[in-house]
């Protein structure tokens, strides 16, 4: 009898450890954005109860990416996955992670993933890399492991080779938090939506003509009187400098770089109903509730308008880590031309003296600019790129046409404005930022952003219906660099998207133009 037992016992042990992998075809599997190199092998890993995730004993720094993957896979499939430092990760069972000194080809960003039915190895030259290359194996695992409700596995990943690496470095979005305001947790939601298609930068634009909304110490009447407004009529709202470094903090750990974005000389009114002695005629303006542009500016000949400045910026670079601060510089309709010179050349230097770079929209490009500030393109009046690619200065491509994600899909779409048009989803994806200005080529190009003004924006749901499906089409004319791109390809990718989309929470636009299945 205890024989039977036994043997019942071996059956049942051999089963379980004879599970043949399922066979699975990583050409097959849904990825956006594109990876640059990639070769199946027609298996499978499977991530179960007992798989670990191994980081070497010599790159603690890994842990924290080990980390972010194990508490991301956790809801969906229960598991509570051990991160083990070990002496030798690649040579055992289960997930590695590593940093390799010789794959400088890779960049910061690059990746290489190896999965074997035996083990996944995920190995990058930096950790922006390895964070990058989780987004991959988070896209490889079934749609599903998005959910925050426990679901049925298998958990499985195709086998298979990637090498992976962005064609640009900079690929971002922005966020305008001052037409409507949003809190930190939206702010964080946005950054993981980003994040998962491996976008490196967080614009937020945090000053205009309806509010202020970032706390300067010095100047507190900005956001006590000037964050309480914003469009129709809403209480506005702001960020304390804790719940900015909140942010920024949340942003780095998914190795994204928060600019913020002072927007002036116009674009102010805020600040000139909060102190009257910032406006030329010394009288402080009324709060503003519309969506007017170029009515406001701040006085280029008065003394205290770069005082202001230099406090503003100062304290706003003491708690930025990034390079950049960008001072906006847009429809400065109401300053003079020779005044707006003058105060943008002054700003620059400014910026530079509290240690950063500048960033301004491209109609900076009127001023004197220094070879390491940055120029963003966003009019149809191209000129503005060409006379800073004529000053050596580089191109952030944000055409209003193709980028914004404010602009209106189609004429019957609740929200968003149309100035720029309409931007269908393919309009979105079917352009290059190589040839969307004559005269400006790739040399002149560090990336994308994807702006998101929210005159009409009111909730996170509102966000959600106009970056997607519009955003992953950016994160991949950012990232990939495929010869046969085009939307009719693109397009059925996305459409697998949905049940993704679904799972994520996300309120996306269902666009008829896309095989959604
Ligand atoms: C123009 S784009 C603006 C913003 C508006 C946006 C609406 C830019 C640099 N300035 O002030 O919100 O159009 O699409």
């Amino acid at each position: 009898k205890s024989f039977s037992f036994c043997s019942l016992l071996l059956i049942v042990v051999m089963l379980f450890s004879c599970k043949t992998p399922t066979p699975k075809d990583l050409a097959k599997e849904n990825l956006i954005p594109k990876p640059s190199i990639l070769i199946a092998t027609g298996s499978s890993f499977e991530w179960n109860e007992k798989t670990k995730i191994y980081v070497s004993v010599e790159q603690e720094s890994v842990q924290g990416i080990a980390n972010y993957l194990a508490d991301f896979i956790a809801p969906a499939t229960g598991f509570k996955t051990k991160v083990e430092v070990v002496n030798t990760p690649a040579s055992k069972k289960g997930i590695a992670m590593l940093l390799n000194k010789e794959l400088t080809a890779l960049g910061d960003e690059g990746y290489q993933l190896e999965i074997t039915e035996k083990r996944v190895v995920l190995a990058a030259y930096q950790l922006a890399g390895l964070f990058r290359g989780v987004q991959t194996i988070r896209q490889l695992l079934p749609a599903k492991i998005e959910s925050k409700d426990l679901q049925v596995g298998p958990w499985e990943l195709a086998s298979g080779t990637i090498e992976d690496k962005p064609e640009y470095g900079y690929r971002g979005a922005m966020l305008d938090v001052v037409r409507h305001f949003f809190d930190v947790d939206d702010v964080k939601r946005f950054i993981d939506l980003i994040a998962a298609y491996k976008m490196n930068v967080l614009h937020l634009h945090l000053t205009d003509d309806q509010g202020w909304r970032i706390e300067i110490k010095s100047w507190p009447n900005l956001t006590a009187h000037g964050g309480s407004a914003e469009v129709d009529g809403g209480k506005g709202g702001f960020y304390t400098q804790a719940d900015y470094s909140e942010i920024v903090k949340y942003a780095q750990a998914r190795y994204i770089t928060v600019i913020p974005e002072i927007d002036m000389p116009g674009h102010t009114n805020a600040a000139l109903a909060s102190y009257a002695e910032l406006n030329a005629d010394g009288k402080a303006r009324e709060l503003y509730t519309g969506t007017d542009v170029g009515f406001s500016t701040l006085d280029a000949n008065k003394e205290i308008t770069y005082q202001f400045i230099d406090d503003v910026i100062g304290e706003l670079a003491a708690i930025t880590p990034g390079e950049y601060i960008h001072i906006g510089g847009d429809e400065s309709n109401a300053t003079r031309k020779k005044d707006y010179i003058k105060f943008v050349n002054r700003v620059q230097e400014i910026v530079n003296a509290h240690g950063k770079k500048m960033m301004g929209w491209a109609d900076i490009s009127a001023a004197n600019l220094k070879e390491n500030t940055i120029a963003q393109f966003w009019h149809t009046r191209t000129q503005t790129a060409l006379d800073a690619v004529n000053q050596n200065v580089k191109i952030i491509m944000s055409p209003a046409t193709r980028a914004y994600m404010d602009i209106q899909y189609d004429s019957i779409c609740p929200l968003g404005l149309h100035w720029a048009g309409y931007t269908e989803v393919d309009d979105a994806y079917d352009w290059s930022l190589e040839s969307n200005v004559k005269g400006i080529s790739k040399k002149d190009i560090i990336g994308i952003e994807a702006p998101l003004w929210t005159e009409t924006v009111e909730t996170i749901d509102d966000i959600e219906y106009l970056v997607f499906p519009r955003l992953p089409g950016y994160a991949e004319l950012g990232w990939s660099n495929h010869p046969d791109k085009s939307w009719e390809e693109y397009k059925v990718r996305l459409g697998k998207e949905k049940s993704r989309f679904e799972f994520m929470g996300i309120n996306y636009y269902p666009s008829a133009l896309v095989p959604w299945e």
